[in-house]
């Protein structure tokens, strides 16, 4: 690398957590095993190239306050996409984050015409392969933009203008392209604009019903064009728009069925989105794990007085402790990853900032991790939980859940058994598991 951009801070070192050094690590030791595999592989963490390296943090009230010495008044865009990326190689290097993820147009500036914005995406995409390959960061997925450009304000796919949409086609495709060139391991599509702001205007079924269809073109050009990972849907109930079609992970998987999508794709989850449509993130996550389709993860979280995404870096471990009980108990990631989608705070403006944020998102996940597996292997909340349905392991429970009682036979048993007897719900006991172990 010919520049630097972050002179006077070197590589991140876990120093444990006695150390009062704000850029080391605390807990998170990318080669420390629990539960059978090393932090690393546990979390495979990405950093977001749109909130790191494009967003000077603004506001709806006020411009950039962000210093981003990758972006030198004046440059043509071609050559402050060029720095920006040798920024971001230099940053995911040093925080020693094994993965990215971009959009299209966080990497390469639009061109003129569908061909121009092609051009530069390829020339970019050529010098990003070469920096993952001197430094070995991977691509975790990649996506293209269908709702910053204009003519994406009545949505991509989902658009009632044909046109607009072979405009979202033509910059999908590229996308893709571009995710297989650098060996992306999935494939994201968040629905910025596929929703409505007024039902009045709509026809939602047959909008639908067109996501659905640019959904399968998509797939199928993937596919004939060699990409084996996951496409992944990453459901947000609103903003931008009113109401958004990728609801939460119910809604998806219940679409993705509908549309004849379920082989090929599945969920990255974000937290802030979770908790936006009214859900805990676990439930979210354990809603797709249980219907086998959790791809991917984006970090972060909301704020609890707001109702918007305000994309904040992880930072409960509470929340990151529940989130790798489901991890550990399910299996975990497997082509997906935590990416980071997450900004920093728009009066964070020193360039540290963005090594803090990084720093304390993966320690957070890192305690949770280790605060996980101590309450699933030396509490009581598994034997607990089990035996909270031991009366369906055996006798009538068992044969209902084979299907084999009907309603009557039902009817009977409660009119032979009497009264059940009440048994407690134990909520407190299991949340006591998790201060105790913390
Ligand atoms: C927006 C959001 C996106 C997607 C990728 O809320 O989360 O950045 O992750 O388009
Ligand atoms: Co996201």
């Amino acid at each position: 690398m010919s520049k630097t951009y972050f002179p006077n801070i070197d590589k991140i070192k876990y120093e444990g957590k006695e150390s009062d050094n704000p850029l080391a690590f605390k807990f998170y030791e990318a080669d420390k095993v629990i539960a059978g595999k090393t932090m690393k592989e546990h979390f495979r963490f990405a950093v977001a190239y749109w909130h790191s390296f494009c967003n000077g943090n603004s506001d709806p009230f006020g411009v950039d306050t962000r210093v981003m010495p990758w972006s030198p008044a004046g440059a043509t865009p071609m050559d402050a996409a060029k720095y920006k990326l040798e920024a971001a190689f230099e940053f995911i290097t040093k925080l020693g984050a094994e993965y990215y993820c971009f959009h299209d147009v966080d990497i390469a500036p639009e061109g003129a015409t569908v061909a121009e914005s092609e051009k530069n995406l390829q020339e970019i995409v050529g010098m990003a392969k070469q920096y993952q390959k001197d430094t070995g960061v991977k691509l975790l997925w990649g996506t293209a933009n269908l709702f910053s450009h204009p003519r994406y304000m009545n949505g991509a796919s989902t658009n009632p203008d044909f046109e607009v949409l072979c405009h979202g086609a033509a910059q999908v495709k590229a996308a893709i392209d571009a995710t297989i060139e650098l060996g992306g391991e999935n494939y994201v599509f968040w629905g910025g604009r596929e929703g409505y702001m007024s039902l009045l205007n709509t026809d939602m079924k047959r909008e639908l019903d067109h996501m659905g269809q640019f959904l399968r073109a998509a797939r199928d050009y993937g596919r004939k064009a060699g990409f084996t990972g996951p496409f992944l849907i990453e459901p947000k109930p609103a903003e931008p728009s009113k109401h958004q079609y990728d609801f939460d992970a119910a809604t998806v998987i219940g679409f993705l069925k509908a549309q004849g999508l379920a082989d090929d794709f599945k969920l990255n989850l974000e937290a802030n989105h979770a908790t936006l449509a009214g859900h805990t993130f676990e439930h979210d996550i354990q809603t797709a794990v249980d219907a086998s389709m959790l791809g991917s993860i984006d970090a972060n979280q909301g704020d609890y007085q707001n109702g918007w995404d305000t994309d904040y870096f992880p930072h409960d471990v509470y929340d990151t402790t529940k989130l790798m009980m489901i991890l550990l108990e399910s299996g975990g990631l497997t082509s997906g990853g935590l990416n980071f989608d997450a900004k920093i705070r728009r009066n964070s403006v020193d360039l540290e900032d963005l090594f803090i944020a990084h720093i304390t998102g993966m320690d957070v996940f890192a305690r949770g991790l280790i605060t996980a597996e101590k309450i699933l292997t030396k509490s009581a909340y598994k034997k607990m939980k089990a035996e909270r349905y031991a009366s369906y392991d055996a006798g009538k429970g068992a044969a209902f859940e084979k299907g084999e009682l009907d309603l009557v036979a039902l009817r009977d048993l409660a009119a032979e058994n009497g009264e059940p007897k009440s048994i407690s719900g134990k909520q407190e006991l299991y949340e006591s598991f998790l201060t105790q172990y913390i």
